[in-house]
């Protein structure tokens, strides 16, 4: 039997070097709207795989049934008013995409923890000395969002030895990491020597990292000042805050992979902060070969009466 079409609205330029989407779409058609394909009539096409989109694209489309999301957060595609309603949508849940963000997790804790900072600098000036160097198992870290990528996080910065803690909105049970839910913030932002950021932005969420929640954090009393590590959403941050934070010692430093505006403007303070690590919105780039074969997987589980997986709550705004 054929498959049935799937429209894309994704520019993937930059994320093609490494394959295709349709490498892993297995031969399903497909009508590439961004690449400037516009048939007479969308009708009969019930799929689409979207990240930016056209204020009149689903107008075209009277059959669509599945509205598919790039990426694993979705608040771009709910923001644009041109989505449709009532259409079940799909967020891109996927072994890569969570690997990739375990492992720059990891990486920022591990780059604060060895201070690996002061060692750059010490080596372009040719200075041989040590600095004190408390171990993993010294060091809090809470993880603000415990959903797919939060959970793996933890897992993986347990095996490296950190002591992990975890806040979401509904209590989670995880072995060996201590949860909190949404009205036991303060009692973990207290115990929290580094923060990391993985939630969803949302009403709720967007401005939550702000100077009053820096204050609240942990002191290590030979790391001193807190770490806060983003690879959320970047208007969950109040950046003003941020840098008048590391101004005056409230954070120690922080790694931001995410802006409140994208790309980092170039006159940004954030730039030049000697303990800052900024990354290009790159902490876990969607692999789109795996997304290809996510969606046509998701597809045919729907077409064979199995369901959709990863539905987004539209109620919850994740
Ligand atoms: P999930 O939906 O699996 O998890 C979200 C977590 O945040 C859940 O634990 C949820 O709580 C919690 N949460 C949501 N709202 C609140 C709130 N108001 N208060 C407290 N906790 C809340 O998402 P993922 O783990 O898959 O992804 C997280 C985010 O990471 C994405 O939404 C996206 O913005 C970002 N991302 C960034 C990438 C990058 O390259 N920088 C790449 C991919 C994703 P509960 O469990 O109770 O529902
Ligand atoms: C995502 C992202 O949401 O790359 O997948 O930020």
């Amino acid at each position: 039997m054929s498959k049935s079409t799937l429209l894309l609205s994704v520019d993937f330029t930059a994320a093609e070097k490494l394959g295709s989407v349709h490498d892993g779409l297995g031969g399903r058609p497909v009508i590439d709207w961004t690449k400037g394909e516009r048939p007479e009539s969308l009708a009969g096409i019930k799929y689409a795989l979207v990240w930016e989109f056209d204020h009149d694209l689903f107008d075209r489309m009277p059959d669509l049934e599945v509205i598919f999301s790039a990426g694993a957060g979705v608040d771009k595609v709910l923001s644009n008013p041109a989505l449709p309603k009532n259409i079940p949508i799909v967020r891109f849940v996927d072994h890569s995409l969570t690997t990739r963000m375990s492992e720059w997790i990891c990486m920022q804790c591990l780059n604060h923890l060895r201070q690996q900072k002061i060692y750059d600098v010490q080596q372009h000036m040719a200075n041989w000395s040590e600095t004190p160097q408390p171990q993993a198992s010294d060091v809090n870290v809470g993880i603000m969002g415990l959903g797919v990528l939060g959970q793996d996080s933890a897992q993986k910065l347990k095996a490296l030895g950190f002591n992990v803690l975890g806040w979401s909105r509904t209590k989670k049970e995880i072995d060996g990491i201590e949860c909190f839910d949404e009205a036991g913030l303060d009692a973990f932002l207290s115990q929290s020597h580094y923060l990391v950021g993985l939630l969803p932005l949302t009403a709720g969420t967007t401005g939550i990292f702000n100077r009053d929640l820096f204050t609240k954090l942990a002191k290590h009393p030979v790391l001193a000042s807190p770490v806060f590590i983003n690879g959320g959403r970047g208007k969950s941050q109040v950046e003003v805050n941020i840098a008048s934070c590391l101004e005056d010692g409230t954070l120690g430093a922080v790694s931001l992979d995410v802006f409140e505006n994208e790309p980092l403007s170039a006159d940004s303070p954030l730039w030049h902060f000697e303990n800052a690590y900024i990354f290009p919105h790159v902490a876990a780039s969607s692999d789109v070969m795996s997304l290809g074969r996510y969606v046509d997987g998701q597809i045919e589980r729907y077409e064979n009466g199995d369901g959709l997986e990863n539905l987004v709550d539209l109620s919850l705004g994740y």
